[in-house]
């Protein structure tokens, strides 16, 4: 019964947009869900720093490599804040990063598809942190105060992200036709999988309907693959691409882009560990923790000298 008050009273403050906090009272579930899915955002930046890690030593000009030396480091500090706001919840980062190592828990289906060519780094800037960007303008907004402040100081970063892949890939199509060439292979290896970022169809969210009555979510799966469809489209016809889609077309009834189907076969498969570079990835991840041991080891030995 007293739990039933409660649940009442923390419906109440979400209803009236009062933002909760780490020491106020919160249903079991909704502190499960925050971990689970702010968890899996933090794997998520951590994992995306492989795919741009890749080209760094082969980034065409020192600009260039600076840049995107600045945009993997920017990621890694994502995580570490979302970690940090993740460890409100009263858990600790190494339990959630043994998760991830052993398979446990998710991190994002996008960051299993390699990054072949030089206009991979302009597609993952674009695409992969614009729509990382239109999901997590929504979530600085959530009903969760430590996690919404990390969003917005995230976004403002993503943001410079989406304008440098955007800009690599508008200089890729004034030039060369081999260069055009590329820019407009790499879309059509990246647009599909970035539109499975967003999650399964509302009808098949699982998750959705308690976080969206928490106000975790503001908007749905759906409309936000909408909402990143919309603005993709001009963008793309801007420099010169084609969005590898013979069913995207304009909708004047809804005043939306309607689009073709997409293939949840592959992003379930991708999901459950099957994608092109799942295995690799986790290596990657794992290796790095056993070759930094030394140096967590070295730290403590330090601290426990030092205090
Ligand atoms: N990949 O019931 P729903 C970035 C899972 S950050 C893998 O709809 P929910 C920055 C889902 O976990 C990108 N798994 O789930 C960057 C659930 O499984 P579970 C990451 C996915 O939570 C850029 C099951 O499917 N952003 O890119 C995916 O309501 C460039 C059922 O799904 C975030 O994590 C997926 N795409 O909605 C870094 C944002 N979609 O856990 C480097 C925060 C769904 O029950 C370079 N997260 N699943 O076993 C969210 O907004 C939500 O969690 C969604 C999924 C929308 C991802």
């Amino acid at each position: 019964m007293e739990n039933e008050v409660l649940e009442k009273a923390f419906q109440d403050k979400i209803d009236s947009g009062i933002v909760i906090e780490p020491k106020d009272w919160m249903p079991d579930r909704y502190r499960k869900q925050l971990i689970r899915m702010m968890s899996q955002h933090a794997h998520s930046e951590v994992v995306g720093m492989l795919p741009e890690g890749n080209w760094i030593t082969r980034a065409p000009s020192l600009m260039r490599k600076l840049i995107l030396l600045a945009k993997v480091q920017d990621e890694a500090g994502h995580g570490l804040y979302i970690y940090s706001g993740t460890e409100t919840l009263g858990v600790m980062r190494k339990d959630l990063v043994a998760d991830l190592h052993s398979g446990k828990a998710k991190y994002s289906s996008i960051f299993n598809y390699p990054t072949l060519t030089w206009a991979d780094m302009g597609s993952i800037g674009w695409l992969v942190d614009g729509a990382a960007i239109v999901n997590q303008t929504m979530l600085a907004k959530c009903s969760y105060g430590p996690y919404s402040r990390a969003m917005i100081r995230i976004c403002k970063e993503e943001n410079f992200h989406n304008k440098q892949g955007y800009e690599i890939l508008a200089t890729l199509m004034k030039g060369t036709p081999e260069q055009r060439a590329m820019a407009q292979e790499s879309i059509n290896r990246f647009w599909w999988p970035a539109l499975m970022m967003f999650g399964p169809s509302d009808k098949d969210s699982p998750n959705s309907g308690e976080l969206i009555r928490w106000k975790v979510k503001k908007q749905s799966n759906d409309e936000l693959r909408q909402r990143f469809i919309d603005r993709s489209v001009e963008q793309a016809t801007a420099i010169g691409l084609t969005l590898p889609d013979p069913d995207l077309k304009y909708n004047e009834v809804t005043g939306h882009y309607d689009f073709g189907p997409i293939n949840w076969e592959e992003f379930y498969n991708v999901i459950k560990g099957n994608g092109p570079c799942n295995k690799q990835r986790l290596k990657a991840r794992r290796d790095a923790d056993s070759n930094g041991k030394w140096v967590r080891d070295a730290a403590e030995a330090y601290a426990s000298k030092h205090n």
